[in-house]
């Protein structure tokens, strides 16, 4: 598709509301995969205050016009330009008729309507629906919809849309219809259909109120026996919701679709949420742990959108964090409180933070830097960022640490009370959440605001003879990204939940008083942090040795903590802190610590030494067998070379592969016996079940066979082919089999083929076999000199690999490019020139998925030359290209002007 009109920069700044509401849609689409036509019968009234004289400018892509009539009558006040339609002369209320033809079957983005297997589709978030019919495609104009489909019933025997089935009738010519009605006002991207050849299972269940709802999931026939886990996960997300937040499903009807070509995970259109394969089938053949758990959380994270997202809306798509922040913030809460114990929760916790640290802070110092609620954009697709969600729910966890649950459910309810119906903005949450609390949130309003990562640097003064400890807070956060050019002045000190614990010198909590305050309170405060510098001082602690810090406990806001921690002290607190984030916490700093020395050894060319500290401390975490085996495993992880990278003033990926392989080596060396004992004692007997007790002794047990096969020690590697040989369950087969390819064992090429015949017929699991090669390391050993790259370029011209399938191409491209540093930064450039290859392949067929793939680069000027200017080469590249989407120009122009 050839894109070449001029970028365009949207401004929140410019926002005005419409000229025009529309009060009803009626929809008729005759299905027809090379040309569907859609009649968009739409009552309106001009908005009171609006000009009498407005045109209305109305959306539209890829359409062909077939005709517009105006209270019945042909109308022709009208002109097509790219991407609209300009009706002028419009009286002040009255009924538009437009027709207009697409085609589905050519429409390779994925966005609006689309083929998928022979079935169609929609995604209409966020400026989809533009591609179905012109419309006022923007989120504060919602309306209802009746929606009738017809299409030929033996090829489309199911024709579903949002709400309630009125009616179906079988039609002339082998054709049939079905007429749904969403009796709840939405806007456009919420609208969805959904025709083809498909089966579901169903359940009927009972809400809160005791009225009856019909749940469904569809798949394909073959997949029908992958559908359990999607429904047990609604089922209990729809308890989940009344309970904590007393909020409860508003339809008779609640559908959930999946789809094997798709951009992103899923969309929460109402009452018919479309899902990603990855998200929906699951069984213990082909799915692993991880799967079964992010199933869960995003089966659960679309529900929720059915309160915040659906039935209060953003008011433009710059306020997007108002509804993905705050439902990333409740399926995680979700998540976590189905872990079903203290210890599950933490571990939840710490696999959250681990993605926005490696993710988000990046992205939060780079050249896409932008606040949670942005100022402006080229394509709103760019916008759904880590930042958007991961930071925008930290910002919603915020509001809880500083209010506490019940002052953050007043908030919610309040929030509901008022907007209910509405389109709004991310002030009108922050106001009923100060409200609702009688607090005052100004300042904390420059979370939205203000881009960056904060860093906040920690000073301790202990008076021994008194027993006070002062601790003095300082915040900075420099420009970033688009701050640095758009003339954003200095910024304002955050309002900073800081959690802090002190720990008396046998590892129990000390009880926190605050000087000035009668008498000591829990053992864990959350200090009101908002000034530059800040200094708490506590008083009444014992006398004698200074206490030891808990410093942001439980990550309280997303912020960088700069503390000089002796070794000990970590160690200490890696034993002892009763907060297990931070006792993980203690143990990443003490890992982190001894692999960037390992990292400036390697590049000083000084020979490599195993930190005693750190193999005692992992055997201690390793053989406590009273803490929880998932959270053994998340201490037992060594960081990842994408977060060492961004701990480096200049990344070099090759010196922090070495270091870390090193120690991943010597780690698994010299804890053998404690590796073989935790693999051993972790089994789990009996049939399957993804239960977290049992998925956690399964993290554990795999983590300690992957660091055996490490050891390269043969017996070591037969056990990797004999869990492999005998596993029941996809966690263990897919763990034996990456053990296996990462220590270039013996059983490695056997096993692949095996894994691949096995699953051939079985797209998500292939999936899984591509990018298991993706990311293999590069050869070492008597191997040496054989690159990923060239794996992955052969595996290209594999017949099951295709670019036009985004899970396919994220299976095996995106995991080379992002989820293997060490190859794709390979100094001769050829994974820069791989990357430019399959941005512009890609961008030619999905420009969203392109415009990810584009993402990859943009630390570049962070990377040792020569690694720097092969970077830059590349890109300058894909931006001389004449053709490229929007979507990939806003990316790689925002990284080349960085
Ligand atoms: N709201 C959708 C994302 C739409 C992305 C459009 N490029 C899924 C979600 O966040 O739930
Ligand atoms: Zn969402």
């Amino acid at each position: 598709m050839l894109r070449t009109d001029t970028p365009v920069t949207v401004y929140r700044k410019d926002y005005t509301p419409p000229a025009l509401a529309i009060d009803h849609v009626d929809l008729v689409l005759e299905l027809d995969p090379q040309r569907t036509i859609v009649t968009s019968t739409l009552g309106f009234h001009r908005a009171p205050g609006a000009a009498p004289d407005a045109a209305l400018v109305l959306a539209g892509e890829e359409l062909e016009l077939v005709g517009v009539r105006l209270d019945g009558q042909p109308f022709t006040g009208v002109a097509t330009a790219t991407g609209s339609l300009t009706l002028t002369g419009l009286p002040a209320q009255g009924t538009l008729e437009i027709t207009t033809a697409c085609n589905p079957a050519a429409n390779t983005t994925l966005s609006g309507l689309y083929v998928s297997n022979g079935n169609f589709f929609t995604q209409c978030e966020a400026e989809g629906f533009r591609r179905i019919t012109y419309f006022l495609d923007r989120p504060d104009v919602m309306t209802t919809y009746r929606v009738t489909l017809r299409a030929d019933r033996a090829a489309y025997p199911v024709l579903l849309s949002n709400g309630n089935l009125l009616s179906e009738q079988a039609l002339p010519d082998g054709r049939h219809e079905a007429v749904w009605e969403d009796p709840f006002r939405k806007p456009s991207y919420l609208f969805a259909l959904v025709a083809g050849k498909l089966e579901c299972i169903e359940e009927r269940i009972q809400s809160a109120s005791g009225k009856e709802k019909l749940l469904q999931v569809w798949v394909e026939a073959q997949d029908l026996d992958k559908t359990r886990h999607a429904m047990d996960s609604l089922i209990n997300s729809i308890h989940w919701d009344e309970r904590r937040f007393g909020l409860e499903l508003d339809l008779d009807r609640f559908m959930i679709v999946a789809v094997g070509d798709f951009n992103m995970g899923a969309m929460e259109n109402k009452g018919l949420n479309i899902f990603n394969t990855k998200y929906v089938l699951a069984n213990a053949q082909t799915a692993t742990d991880v799967d079964f758990a992010n199933i869960e959380s995003v089966v659960g994270h679309e529900y929720f959108h059915n309160w915040t997202g659906n039935r209060v809306t953003c008011r433009d798509w710059f306020q997007l964090s108002l509804k993905e922040g705050l439902t990333v913030f409740r399926d995680q809460e979700f998540s976590a409180d189905m872990m079903g114990s203290e210890s599950g929760r933490a571990v939840k916790r710490i696999e959250d933070v681990r993605v926005l640290r490696q993710v988000q802070f990046p992205e939060d110092a780079g050249p896409m830097a932008h606040p949670v609620r942005p100022d402006s954009y080229e394509e709103i697709n760019n916008f759904y960022t880590v930042t958007v969600y991961e930071k925008g729910a930290e910002v919603v966890r915020m509001y809880q640490t500083l209010l506490g649950r019940d002052g953050f459910r007043k908030g919610m309810d309040l929030y509901f009370e008022r907007h209910d119906g509405q389109a709004v903005t991310c002030d009108d949450f922050r106001r009923a959440m100060a409200d609702a609390n009688g607090r005052d949130l100004t300042q904390f309003g420059l979370w939205y605001s203000q881009a960056g990562t904060p860093v906040v640097t920690v000073r301790t003064a202990w008076n021994a003879g008194a027993g006070t400890l002062d601790i003095t807070l300082a915040q900075r956060c420099p420009k970033v990204g688009i701050e640095t050019r758009d003339g954003t002045p200095e910024k304002q000190p955050f309002h900073i939940p800081f959690a802090i614990g002190l720990i008396g010198k046998d590892g129990e909590d000390l009880p926190l008083r605050l000087e000035g305050e009668a008498a000591a309170g829990d053992t864990t405060r959350v200090l009101d942090f908002t000034q530059a510098e800040q200094t708490f001082r506590f008083v009444g602690l014992p006398a004698g040795d200074a206490p030891t810090p808990s410093l942001l406990r439980n990550f309280s806001a997303p912020v960088i903590v700069d503390y000089d921690y002796s070794d000990s002290a970590l160690t200490f607190l890696l034993e002892h802190d009763s907060d297990p984030f931070n006792r993980w916490e203690a143990g990443q700093r003490l890992a982190t610590r001894v692999l960037l020395e390992l990292v400036a050894d390697a590049q000083a060319g000084r020979e490599l030494k195993l930190s005693k500290a750190l193999v005692d401390a992992f055997r201690a975490v390793l053989t406590d067998g009273t803490l929880n085996p998932a959270f053994r495993e998340q201490a037992l992880m060594l960081p990842a070379e994408a977060y060492l990278a961004e701990r480096m003033g200049v990344a070099d990926p090759a010196a922090i592969h070495r270091a870390r392989l090193f120690l991943r080596e010597g780690l698994a060396r010299a804890l053998k016996a404690e590796w073989l004992a935790a693999y051993e004692s972790n089994a789990t007997p009996g049939p399957y079940s993804p239960d977290a007790d049992s998925a956690a002794r399964r993290a554990l047990r795999n983590l300690a066979l992957g660091y055996l096969a490490d050891t390269g020690d043969a017996d070591m590697q037969a056990l990797a082919d004999k869990h492999y040989a005998e596993s029941d369950n996809m966690t263990d087969r897919f763990a034996a089999l990456s053990a296996l390819v990462n220590s270039f064992a013996p059983g490695r090429e056997h096993a692949l083929a095996d894994f691949y015949q096995r699953f051939e017929n079985d797209p998500l699991v292939i999936d899984k076999w591509f990018s298991l090669q993706g990311m293999q390391r590069g050869e070492v050993g008597p191997h040496a000199g054989k690159r990923t790259i060239d794996v992955v370029r052969n595996l290209m011209e594999h017949p099951a690999f295709t670019l036009r399938n985004p899970n396919r191409a994220r299976s095996l491209i995106f995991s080379f490019c992002s989820g293997n540093p060490a190859q794709f930064h390979a100094e001769d450039g050829s994974g820069y020139e791989f990357w430019a290859d399959q941005v512009l392949a890609l961008d030619a067929i999905n420009p969203q998925v392109a415009a990810r793939l584009a993402r990859v680069m943009d630390r570049w000027q962070k990377y040792a030359l020569p690694l720097r200017d092969r970077m830059r080469a590349a890109l300058e590249r894909v931006s001389a290209s004449s053709t490229l989407s929007r979507d990939v120009r806003e990316i790689v122009g925002k990284s080349l002007s960085a």
